[in-house]
C-alpha cells in the first residue's frame, strides 16, 4: 500500500450498489475505473454502496450541479473534502472518473500506476483513442452492440430499488419505450455475431499501440497498452471485462476468446499446447495477477449531507 502522509483522511469512494456477493458487488463499467484505479494504484480508500435512487439525492445534498448531458447525477464519486474544499462546486465530492483519475494521479504522484502517465499528452492521446474504441464495444451511442447482451443482465443483479430505478429510467430513454430487459436479440448469437468486429478491432489497436509504445521506450515488454506501463485505457478494459463477468462468468469467458484460435500457436517438444492469448485476456490475466480485482475499500457511510 503507498500512502500519501500529508493527507488525513482516506479518499471515500462512492460505488453504486447491487446484490453480487463480496468484491463482485462492483458491476458498472463507470465507477470500476475509479475502483480499479484506486487498487492498482495501491491507494488505501473507504467505499459505500449505493443504490441508484439514492445517488441524485446523496450528491445533491453535497452541492454537487446536476451534469449538462446524459444522466443528471451520477457514480462513480469520491468524498474528500481536504483535497476538494477549492476544486469542485460545494467542495466535497468530485465526479466524472476521468477527472477523479487526474485528480488521484495529482494526489499520489509517486505510485506506479498513474492513469496517465508522462508524457501526459501522449496519455491523454492514448485515452482517447482506446476509450472510443472500446465503448465501440459495448455502448449504442457508439454503435456498440454489447449492451444488447449486457443490459438485459443488470436489473437481475441491482439491489430490488436499483433495478426498479434501472427498468423504469431506461426503459423511459428506449426510443420505442422497451424495457432494457428486452434490449437483446432473440437469438443472442446475433448479437456475438454483431460484437465480434468492434472487438477484433480493439485487438488490433491494442497490439500495434503496445509494439510501438514498447519500442519507443514508453514502457517495458508487458501486455498493457504501453507495455509493463498501465494506463487509463487498460483501466477501462478491465472495467469492462469485470462488467462482463457480473452478467456471468460464461459470458466473460466467452468475450474473452474473442480472436483466439481454437488450434494451439505451436507445441513445445513434449507434445504441450502452446496458446496464444489474445491481448484482452492478457490485460484480464495481469490484473488479476496483480490482486487489483479483488481489493476492496474499507466500509464506511457518510450522511446525507445538507447543501441547498
Ligand atoms: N462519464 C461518467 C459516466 C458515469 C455514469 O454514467 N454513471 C452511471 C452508472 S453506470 C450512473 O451513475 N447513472 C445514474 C443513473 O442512471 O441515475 C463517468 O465516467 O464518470
Amino acid at each position: 500500500m503507498s500512502s500519501s502522509p500529508e493527507l488525513t483522511e482516506k479518499i471515500h469512494f462512492l460505488d453504486i450498489s447491487s446484490k453480487l456477493p463480496g468484491y463482485k458487488q462492483c458491476w458498472s463499467p463507470n465507477t470500476l475505473k475509479t475502483r480499479l484505479l484506486l487498487n492498482a494504484k495501491g491507494i488505501p480508500y473507504t467505499e459505500q454502496y449505493v443504490s441508484y435512487p439514492d445517488i441524485a439525492p446523496l450528491l445533491k445534498s453535497y452541492g454537487v450541479p446536476p451534469n449538462e448531458s446524459g444522466f443528471a447525477f451520477t457514480l462513480p464519486a469520491i468524498y474528500h473534502p481536504e483535497t476538494l474544499q477549492d476544486v469542485v462546486p460545494g467542495g466535497k465530492i468530485m465526479t466524472e472518473s476521468v477527472a477523479i483519475a487526474h485528480h488521484l494521479d495529482k494526489l499520489y504522484p509517486h505510485t506506479v500506476v498513474q492513469a496517465f502517465p508522462e508524457p501526459k499528452d501522449q496519455s491523454e492521446a492514448l485515452w482517447k483513442e482506446a476509450e472510443h474504441l472500446l465503448r465501440a464495444i459495448v455502448f449504442p451511442a457508439e454503435d456498440g452492440k454489447g449492451f444488447r447482451l449486457l443490459m438485459p443482465r443488470i436489473p437481475l443483479i441491482l439491489d430490488d430499488r436499483g433495478s426498479e430505478h434501472f427498468i423504469r429510467t431506461r426503459t423511459a430513454s428506449h426510443a420505442q419505450h422497451l424495457s432494457p430487459l428486452r434490449w437483446g436479440s432473440e437469438n443472442p448469437e446475433d448479437d456475438w455475431t454483431a460484437l465480434r468486429p468492434a472487438v477484433l478491432a480493439y485487438i488490433k489497436f491494442h497490439e500495434s499501440t503496445r509494439s510501438k509504445a514498447i519500442a519507443a521506450g514508453l514502457g517495458e515488454e508487458g501486455p498493457f497498452l504501453w507495455g509493463s506501463k498501465v494506463t487509463m485505457g487498460d483501466i477501462y478494459l478491465a472495467s469492462i471485462l469485470v462488467w462482463f463477468r457480473s452478467a456471468g462468468d460464461a459470458m466473460l469467458d466467452r468475450f474473452l476468446a474473442i480472436g483466439e484460435k481454437d488450434e494451439p500457436a505451436s507445441r513445445k517438444s513434449d507434445g504441450e499446447a502452446v496458446w496464444e492469448k489474445s491481448p484482452i485476456r492478457s490485460v484480464w490475466d495481469a490484473f488479476g495477477k496483480e490482486g487489483w480485482l479483488e481489493a476492496v475499500g474499507e466500509p464506511r457511510e457518510i450522511p446525507v449531507g445538507n447543501a441547498e
